[in-house]
């Protein structure tokens, strides 16, 4: 299941042109590749090119979805497994009730923005008909063969405005051609194929990294740049997870790190073969960029599930996440700089189970009411010190998601005052980099006016896309932003000021 486990292997040199090429198949091609790193770079150099890392156009959109919904369901279901063995008959899936505008609208009431399907987990059978291989929905007896689910939720994501992703497994434990590599590669390609040429637009491709045969088990050598170049060549603006778009944030608990950089320091044989660990405490900071030789824009997305498993089972219908729990990855996923995906498993009848749905449900009314009311917003800004030329600090709280503020290049710290008018009670606060920029905040700390005296009320690392942090309510009319270290110039996009009610009296609302 871990990264470590999966299939690595050396690339040859026609593979790292070809994966060249696709970081170089874009519009805007010399921002967002990646910048060379020479050993000859001092510090400031480092820091200086990892200031000029931008995220490519789709890695941008990809950021601004936050909160997306991941759909585990295939033969597992039906078995009660995690992993099926690629050996379960197809007549055991039959979801009598399956209805994808339920998954839809549940996704949606929670606030989410796109849904990924697993088309295909590591047992092989395929929820869509593929016409590569017999161990699909068309030999189930559900919809007397007919049915389709990876149309139906494309169809009903449409219709309520849901992008669509799709998980498809490199590790197939049912296909009689995985481990003869080039037969494989091919399969997985026609594969690809289907997916992202018959269900219209799709956002996110899901490659997931697990492969859990034993020493005795089958050895696939994937074809990892021939399948990106398919993405690529097929949905052009789609996200590649762990692929050369997106990675993961390294833990299946819903939680990215205090300090999460989206420009990181990789081997450029480490990008291609996704040897970059994930897992490691630290990817971007200078130590981690010295180490490298390049660097690019390679951002963290949060994978966690609802219940404990990825697929449902009725033992642990009384295992949803608490409320709580949920928000606490919401504000240490969204709320550091990543994405969160999260997974609700519809069960056997096909259905989003009633305990889930519940649940997400309050957790959308939650996340609504707190942040419906930026008690910032229309702030008088103003700098305390740095030189002429700063764009105006009123962009920070004019509530528009395109202008920003930023100071001069070179000038890496500055202090922020916000007059709220009036004395604000608030127990949350939202910081925005504008990441079309880049990313460069290193340091910063949050401080409100109380009895005469500027108390600190929050402090942070990284910023990023965005920065949530929570506190006990702080009422003040006065609260200022320090930048106390950020690399070649500070930028600011947002800042926010919000009061998270009691969660019972929202939901008693
Ligand atoms: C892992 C898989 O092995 C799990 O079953 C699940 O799909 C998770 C999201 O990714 O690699």
């Amino acid at each position: 299941m871990k990264f470590h486990d999966r299939i690595r292997r050396i690339v040859p040199l026609s593979c790292i042109l070809t994966l060249l090429s696709i970081f170089s198949c874009g519009s805007t091609p010399t921002t967002w590749q990646p910048i060379p790193l020479s050993p000859e770079d001092t510090d400031e150099q480092l820091l200086i090119k990892a200031a000029h890392v931008l995220p490519h156009p789709r890695q941008l959109q990809w950021q601004q979805r936050e909160l997306i919904g991941f759909i585990h369901f295939t033969v597992n279901t039906f078995t009660d497994k995690e992993w099926g063995e690629g050996t379960e008959s197809p007549s055991i899936f039959n979801p009598a009730e399956l209805d994808c505008r339920q998954w839809v609208k549940v996704c949606k009431e929670a606030g989410m923005k796109m849904i990924i399907l697993t088309a295909k987990h590591h047992d092989g059978f395929c929820l869509w008909p593929s016409q590569y291989t017999d161990h699909t929905i068309a030999a189930s007896p559900w919809r007397g063969g007919k049915g389709d689910v990876v149309a139906e939720l494309a169809q009903a994501c449409k219709k309520e405005g849901l992008e669509l992703g799709l998980y498809l497994s490199p590790w197939d434990r049912h296909e009689p051609t995985y481990g003869d590599s080039p037969k494989y590669n091919q399969y997985y390609i026609n594969q690809l194929e289907e997916l992202l040429t018959q269900y219209g637009p799709v956002a996110e491709v899901w490659m997931d990294g697990a492969c859990g045969e034993g020493p005795n088990g089958k050895r696939q050598e994937y074809d990892w740049p021939a399948y990106f170049a398919t993405v690529r060549r097929l949905q052009p603006d789609a996200v590649i997870f762990n692929g050369p778009d997106v990675r993961w944030v390294g833990n299946e608990a819903g939680y990215a790190r205090e300090t999460e950089w989206s420009p990181i320091g990789v081997n450029t044989l480490d990008v291609l073969e996704y040897k970059i660990n994930p897992q490691a405490k630290d990817l971007g900071s200078l130590e981690a960029i010295r180490k490298a030789n390049y660097i690019l824009w390679y951002p963290a997305e949060t994978d966690v599930s609802i219940r404990p498993g990825w697929f449902y089972h009725a033992a642990e219908d009384d295992k949803v996440k608490t409320i709580e729990k949920l928000l606490d990855i919401y504000y240490s996923s969204v709320g550091r700089n990543s994405l969160l995906l999260l997974n609700i498993p519809p069960d056997r009848r096909g259905l989003i189970h009633e305990a889930d749905a519940q649940r997400l449900r309050d957790f959308g009314k939650v996340i609504r009411s707190t942040f419906a009311e930026n008690l910032a917003k229309g702030a008088k800004a103003s700098e305390q010190r740095g030189p002429p030329g700063f764009h105006s600090a009123a962009k920070i709280v004019d509530g528009k998601e395109d202008t920003y503020w930023t100071t001069q290049e070179g000038i890496s710290s500055a202090t922020i005052e916000f007059d709220l008018k009036q004395l604000r009670t608030f127990n949350v606060v939202m910081l925005q980099e504008p990441i079309a920029q880049g990313q460069h905040i290193v340091a910063f700390t949050v401080e409100a006016r109380q009895d005469g005296q500027w108390r600190q009320i929050a402090q942070g690392t990284t910023i990023g896309y965005k920065r949530l942090l929570r506190m006990d309510p702080v009422t003040a009319q006065q609260v200022r932003i320090r930048i106390n270290q950020s690399r070649l110039f500070a930028a600011l996009s947002n800042f926010g000021l919000f009061y998270q009610k009691p969660i019972q009296e929202i939901l008693s609302q």
